[in-house]
């Protein structure tokens, strides 16, 4: 009879989680929260960081570090890995998850900022944030890196083109920072979830509520909650087993454009 190989061990394991202060992040927050990992919970907005910090000190006997970072900002990326504390500073799980979507244009007619604003966040962001933080793993010879790409990057939708775009980007800098990698012990996994129902669709029409919810309609949506669940699954492997590349569906989503919806 075999056994089932030893989980690796997250306690005292130092996690940095971008984008935490909502949906997929704080999801992967509250997973780790037990775990005995410390938690470096950083985005733009401090005060739901700081609330999700307390919720989850109230609950656990856990290190939790709130850090205000914008990763469209390449210097501000660097100075803030730079100055963690002495005791924060060996990051060893990045998990590269914040990222937006801006509108559903047509690419002829879409806007240049909301451009800026997903290209900056979701490919430059998490390229500054991967090369502050991996040059630290790969000197002490531990680490591994999960980014949050989406379906969009494997199937193009309309008036999608450019988000889709940037998780196509997402999957090509995974396998990039593989292929890099080999050779040392870091690890790198790819994660595209389909929908899932967080801010992202509210963020996405410029807080018109009534119309994210409408992505959602008549189908059950993945779960911040069951993205973190995976991603948990994939840091705890053994550290010989690297789990590269993922696609996390609903059961109601096939596809892109497969979405089988009940009527409410
Ligand atoms: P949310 O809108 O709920 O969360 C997005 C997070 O990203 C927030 O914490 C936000 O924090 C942070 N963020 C946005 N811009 C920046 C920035 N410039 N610097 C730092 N943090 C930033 O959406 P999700 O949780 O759904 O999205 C998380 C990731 O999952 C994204 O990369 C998204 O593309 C991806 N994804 C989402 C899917 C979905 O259907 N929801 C499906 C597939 C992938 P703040 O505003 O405080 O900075
Ligand atoms: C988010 C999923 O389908 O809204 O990446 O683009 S979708």
């Amino acid at each position: 009879m075999t056994s089932a190989p030893t989980p690796f061990a997250l306690a005292h394991q130092t996690v940095l989680i971008t984008g935490a202060s909502s949906g997929i992040g704080a999801a992967c927050a509250r997973y780790l929260a037990p775990t005995g990992a410390r938690l470096i919970l950083a985005a733009r907005r401090l005060d739901p960081l700081q609330t999700l910090a307390a919720d989850l000190q109230g609950q656990h006997p856990v290190e939790v570090l709130p850090l205000v970072l914008d990763v469209r900002q390449p210097e501000a990326v660097s100075a803030a890995i730079a100055g963690l504390p002495p005791d924060w500073q060996t990051i060893d799980i990045l998990i590269n998850n914040a990222g937006l979507s801006r509108g559903l244009d047509k690419q002829y007619e879409a806007p240049l900022d909301d451009w800026e604003a997903m290209i900056d966040t979701n490919i430059k962001g998490l390229l500054y944030v991967t090369r502050a933080v991996v040059p630290g793993m790969v000197a002490r010879g531990r680490g591994h890196v999960v980014n949050v790409g989406s379906i969009a990057g494997r199937q193009t939708y309309p008036g999608g083109s450019v988000y889709c775009a940037t998780k196509a980007a997402v999957k090509s800098i995974s396998e990039g920072l593989k292929l890099d990698l080999l050779g040392t012990p870091v690890r790198v996994t790819n994660i595209d979830p389909g929908l899932v129902e967080t801010e992202f669709s509210v963020v996405r029409f410029g807080g018109d509520a009534d119309r994210a919810k409408g992505v959602y309609q008549g189908m059950t949506p993945l779960t911040g909650d069951d993205v973190a669940d995976v991603i948990l699954f994939a840091i705890t492997r053994p550290a010989h087993v690297n789990i590269s590349d993922l696609l996390l569906l609903p059961t109601d989503q096939s596809s892109m454009f497969h979405i089988h919806r009940r009527a409410e």
